[in-house]
């Protein structure tokens, strides 16, 4: 069994945050309700054969009408905190112009009922539902994007800025950029490596304008931050060309991200392994380096599973896994040279090699680079074959399992001095896993997809009594 135990069980600092994840296309449905318009991943997932069975989130999980259920949900969990998102086409349809109350209304309410059930909203402004009419402008890969991505920061806040006191701006945007308009495996599934960067550098510039705009329109006592999905990079072995392999991987995967947010400049080694590509010259304008760098007051991390890479040359004779998902086209410009592997061990059911060793590691390595910058696992969590049970009951050991071994890795980044403030579970509930459809189940509570009734799996009670006793047992079985 892949057990882990917990060094102690108790590393998990006063004021921790026992959380868990969703996102607003992923679980709200009512897509044509309250003025809202289609955001690209409307337009994607009606496309034939863009997602796995056809599945769209035109319904999802109803969350827009169940809303104060799934609070009551999350409330018997225990959660402390719910990491949520606001779908940028409910409050600002075109993308531009004045916010729709209606749309606000809906994140007002639920903000509400979180604080009613005393759970702390962290807020996240942008998790890949970008208004069609912005992508027929340009979408990221056009400079506008992150100027009205800014004005919608402003827009939200000042509507919410009085209940929500902890906000991200993008979730995830590696997933944005290069699966988007890199490998084209995610809205608006368009393939081209430079469109790529450029979105890249404008979902940057977005987000360090987006904080400056959080900052304007929020109190002082509000805390800034943006969840990346940071890849623990491991070369399949110690030949230089694999530890070129994964300084490349290193560059266009993290370090496009973390150098100018966190470091104020794009590194070195990426403009010159991309310079073939785009003129970084004339996409980065001066100015733009400042705005990005803007100071923030949490990093999210999500964390899944580690990236095994080697050189091409030195995978030929191997299984690999291309890092392509189902598009011919690479996600990663300027590493064209780099093999994909799947580390060893048990996966999920995703594919995903379960190694919570690569969090505690991940976790250390930023907390080295960046000292005094507080973190916070914004996602974690598991996709399974759920066994259901009667009356939707699901047994899922797999998951308590994953969990635990990650909450102890956690605890260990923690005892060697890594500074993390909060855990975000993904996800609260199964949903509409993009390109997976409803197929791949994440959730710590099952959906019965015909009656759309919730059912607490046995890992939500599990994680309910860990965050009651504020640490892991010994050992998964409680
Ligand atoms: C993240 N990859 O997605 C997202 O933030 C969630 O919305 C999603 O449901 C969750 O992880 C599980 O997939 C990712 O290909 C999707 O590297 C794809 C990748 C990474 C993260």
């Amino acid at each position: 069994s892949h057990t882990v135990q917990a060094p102690t069980g108790s590393s998990f600092p006063p004021g921790f945050a026992w959380g868990a994840a969703t996102a607003a296309y992923q679980i709200e449905g009512a897509v044509a309700e309250g003025g809202r318009t289609p955001s690209i991943w409307d337009t994607f997932s009606h496309t034939p054969g863009k997602v796995l069975d056809g599945d769209t989130g035109d319904t999802a999980v109803d969350h827009y009408h169940r809303f104060r259920e799934d609070v009551r949900l999350m409330a018997e969990l225990g959660l402390t905190s719910y990491r949520f998102s606001l779908s940028w086409p409910r409050i600002q349809p075109t993308g531009r112009g004045p916010a729709v109350e209606r749309g606000l209304d809906f994140y007002r309410a639920l903000v509400d009922e979180l604080l009613d059930h005393g759970i702390t909203p962290v807020a996240t402004l942008y998790h890949w539902d970008l208004p069609q009419h912005l992508e027929d402008l340009g979408g990221w890969p056009a400079r506008d994007t992150a100027a009205r991505f800014a004005d919608y920061a402003a827009l939200a806040a000042e509507a919410l800025g009085d209940r929500v006191g902890i906000w991200t701006t993008l979730n995830e945007p590696w997933c944005s950029a290069f699966l988007g308009y890199g490998s084209g495996v995610h809205a608006p599934g368009r393939t081209d490596p430079a469109d790529a960067l450029r979105a890249a550098h404008h979902l940057n510039l977005g987000h360090g304008l987006a904080v400056g705009a959080l900052r304007s329109a929020l109190p002082s006592s509000a805390r800034t931050a943006i969840s990346l999905n940071l890849h623990q990079i491991r070369p399949l072995t110690t030949d230089p060309a694999d530890r070129e392999a994964a300084r490349r991987i290193d560059a266009v995967g993290n370090r496009v991200f973390t150098g100018p947010i966190l470091g104020g400049a794009y590194p070195e080694d990426l403009l010159a392994d991309t310079a073939h590509l785009v003129d970084w010259d004339s996409l980065v304008q001066p100015g733009d380096p400042a705005e990005i760098s803007r100071p923030i007051d949490l990093l999210g991390i999500n964390y899944y599973t580690p990236t095994v890479v080697s050189s091409a040359e030195n995978a030929k004779d191997l299984p690999r896994h291309d890092g392509h998902g189902a598009s011919e086209a690479s996600p990663w410009p300027g590493a064209e040279d780099v093999a994909f592997h799947l580390a060893p061990g048990e996966r999920t059911a995703m594919g995903w090699p379960i190694d919570p060793s690569g969090l505690t590691d991940l976790l250390l390595d930023v907390h080295r680079a960046h000292p005094g910058l507080p973190m916070l696992v914004t996602e974690n969590g598991a996709a399974f074959e759920d066994a259901v049970g009667p009356d939707g009951a699901v047994d899922d050991p797999e998951r308590i399992s994953y969990l635990h071994g990650h909450l102890a890795a956690v605890a260990r980044a923690v005892e060697a001095g890594a500074d993390v403030r909060g855990y975000y579970l993904w996800s609260l509930m199964d949903n509409f896993e993009w390109a997976y459809g409803y197929g791949k189940r994440f959730g710590a509570v099952h959906i019965d997809y015909r009656t759309l009734a919730r059912t607490p799996k046995a890992s939500a009670r599990w994680y309910a009594e860990v965050i009651r006793r504020g640490g892991l047992p010994q050992s998964p079985e409680l």
